[in-house]
């Protein structure tokens, strides 16, 4: 999962009974400002999970203060660009802190699920500190951050790049998890940036392939626009077309099942003659219920 998708549809798909649910979360948006890790899908995730999300601007926590930004402006002279609230500062610090005395990543993912009360298990990717570099048309690759949020994702882009990806390893959990699934979810989260991202890190794609798990996709656009975030921004950067037939191409023979949206169903036949059941559904996840049914939907075509 990455990180706003993911989590609506993680929210629906706890409402189903007696599954157990891993999460394999993308840390290739992680950054560090001010001397703290900030990791993005990871807090998204959990926040939402949590009930502490802002459900309006889609990021960090809900009923959210900005004094310490307000500070920062008043020594540093100038706004920041990544905005960061009080309430989401005190989960950067309690991370670092933590990150800084050895504990790993996923440790800390751990604690932090605990501290909420949240029953998944749910892991970063990697405990390896990666990030997504998108390569401009001109000039140098920058930060995704930078690119998404500084500039509003208006810099003509060629790639996406995770930097570090090389030497990262699976976090412990990630590849038992992966193998000991009766099924595997690729949800409705960015197929570039986020699933992308995690499907970089070595070993991680290679052990989806070998598993004994089906694996079935939730389409993350819905009548030829992304349902959230920007799916479409990087698949056109990249020169692909923004379709759920686009997107199910680009997992490729990751797939077994796809599950599209009602308003693309012309698709479903296109998306069949690449080998992968394709079935279409309403896919707005406007409530809780509204993400379980598309997730029982989902588990429901591989059984
Ligand atoms: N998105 C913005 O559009 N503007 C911000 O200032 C911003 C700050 C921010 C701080 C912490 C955090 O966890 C997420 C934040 N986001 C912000 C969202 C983030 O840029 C992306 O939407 C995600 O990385 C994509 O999954």
């Amino acid at each position: 999962a990455g990180g706003i998708g993911g989590a609506r549809f993680l929210k629906g798909l706890r409402l189903i009974d007696n599954l157990e649910i891993s999460v394999i979360i993308n840390n290739g948006d992680d950054i560090n400002m001010h001397g703290l890790r900030i990791c993005p899908d990871l807090d998204s995730v959990i926040y939402n999970l949590a009930g502490e999300s802002d459900l309006v601007r889609g990021w960090g926590r809900k009923d959210e203060t900005w004094v310490v930004q307000a500070q920062l402006a008043h020594y540093l002279g100038k706004e920041q660009w990544f905005n960061l609230g009080d309430k989401d500062y005190a989960t950067h610090i309690y991370r670092t802190n933590l990150l800084n005395a050895g504990v790993a990543l996923s440790e800390i993912v751990k604690l932090q699920c605990t501290k909420w009360g949240i029953d998944l298990n749910i892991m970063p990717a990697t405990n390896d500190y990666v990030e997504t570099q998108v390569q401009l048309v001109q000039g140098e690759a920058i930060h995704f951050q930078e690119w998404w949020v500084k500039h509003r994702a208006a810099l003509p882009a060629t790639g996406f790049k995770l930097l570090g990806a090389e030497k990262a390893k699976p976090a412990p959990e990630v590849l038992s998890a992966i193998e000991a699934a009766d099924l595997i979810i690729l949800p409705p989260s960015n197929p570039i940036v986020s699933i992308g991202m995690i499907l970089q890190i070595p070993g991680i794609k290679a052990a989806i392939m070998k598993a004994k798990a089906p694996v079935v996709g939730v389409s993350p656009i819905i009548g030829g626009n992304p349902v959230l975030g920007m799916a479409d921004k990087c698949l056109s950067a990249l020169g692909l077309e923004t379709s759920a037939t686009s997107v199910a191409a680009q997992y490729g023979d990751l797939l077994d099942a796809w599950l599209i949206a009602d308003s693309d169903n012309d698709q479903v036949s296109a998306i069949t003659n690449l080998g992968i059941k394709c079935e279409s559904a309403p896919l707005l996840m406007t409530d809780d219920q509204a993400a379980k049914e598309i997730a029982a939907k989902a588990i429901g075509m591989l059984r």
